[in-house]
């Protein structure tokens, strides 16, 4: 893989063509070895011509989420500097959290063109179709007590906000507990999923999914009244591998904040971008459901709730406005 790497970066450095034998001699392999690659790339989706005399040239870049493409737009210290890609998967979390139990450092990232058995909370399915989207959990290691994992989602919504904001100019909103929303759709979703041992969390695998270029007649009957994508909103073709690379470094940004000045900090952070102090809503908790006045969130991430007077402190549900 780092080969493939290395070698595209010296096709892109020019961007004109480039002879074999200098590749070649910069990586230090066979022009026969340069050959290989470059059919490999082929295979891969890539289109590179060859001009007698001249080398190679690369003219189009296919729209996957190769780890080396996604290393291109990432700028942090441990996030995503590992990506295992996998054109299909049952779901991202599932497999994290197996390779997490084996061990797998933090920062790991996995991520799938599209998943078989996508998840959402209890048990809810999350729609996955291939080469649209964006479905990755990233393998997290915070040496903390489980009682402080909640607001981790959290880290992700504002990750998610700020990627949805350097891409396309739009704010979106934040829905309690891990929704984040453009005009009352539902763009991306994020599940938390951890293991403890004793009173420290072992890891937390952080499962983002992020609707990109899906357009509306692909989206599942059942939720296309509820769900849009940056395309549904701007009529645009994004660069998934770009859109990944920025919201990995937002989500290392905010998950630092977590790290230096605690879940405090971001549970403020949400509280003020989610605006949801005053507001009236509804929301329901297995089979409960509670109307008031938010006073917003309590510092574990829960919803405080103004029901005539009285606080009710709701730990998870799902919200209506
Ligand atoms: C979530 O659950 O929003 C968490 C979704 C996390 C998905 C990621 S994908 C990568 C990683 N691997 C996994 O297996 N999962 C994570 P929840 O709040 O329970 O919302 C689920 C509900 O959202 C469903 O019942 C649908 O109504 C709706 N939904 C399903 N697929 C959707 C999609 N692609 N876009 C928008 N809404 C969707």
């Amino acid at each position: 893989m780092d080969r493939i790497k290395e070698v595209l970066t010296y096709l892109r450095q020019k961007g004109d063509y480039t002879s074999g034998d200098y590749i070649a001699t910069k990586i230090g392999i066979s022009r026969t070895a340069i050959w290989k690659y470059m059919k490999q790339l082929e295979r891969m989706g890539y289109r590179i011509v060859k001009l007698k005399g001249k080398g190679y040239r690369l003219i189009e870049t296919p729209d996957k989420l190769y780890p080396w493409e996604i290393d291109r737009h990432l700028d942090t210290q441990f996030i995503g500097k590992r990506v295992i890609y996998k054109e299909k998967i049952d779901s991202t979390n599932t497999s994290a959290f197996r390779l997490a139990l084996g061990g797998e450092p933090e920062g790991t990232c996995i991520i799938a063109e599209t998943q078989e058995t996508g998840k959402g909370r209890l048990g809810r399915k999350w729609f996955s179709p291939a080469g649209k989207n964006l479905y990755l959990s990233v393998v997290l290691r915070p040496k903390i007590h489980p009682s402080r994992v909640y607001p981790i989602t959290f880290i992700s919504s504002l990750a998610v906000y700020d990627t949805i904001e350097m891409s396309t100019g739009i704010q979106p909103t934040l829905k309690w507990p891990n929704d984040v929303l453009i005009k009352g759709k539902k763009v991306c979703g994020t599940l938390i999923e951890f293991s403890t041992e004793a009173d420290l969390v072992r890891f937390v695998i952080v499962g983002i999914g992020f609707n990109i270029n899906m357009k509306e007649e692909e989206i599942d009957k059942d939720i296309q009244q509820k769900a849009t994508s940056l395309f549904m909103e701007t009529k645009k073709i994004y660069e998934r591998a770009s859109v990944c690379g920025i919201l990995l470094t937002n989500l290392e940004k905010y998950y630092s904040v977590f790290e230096k000045k605690g879940e405090k900090e971001i549970c403020e952070i949400w509280e003020k971008q989610a605006a949801i102090k005053g507001k009236y809503m509804e929301i329901t908790q297995m089979g409960e459901s509670y109307k008031g006045v938010s006073e917003g969130i309590d510092r574990d991430g829960a919803m405080l709730l103004n029901i005539n007077g009285q606080i009710k402190k709701i730990i998870a549900g799902d919200v209506n406005f």
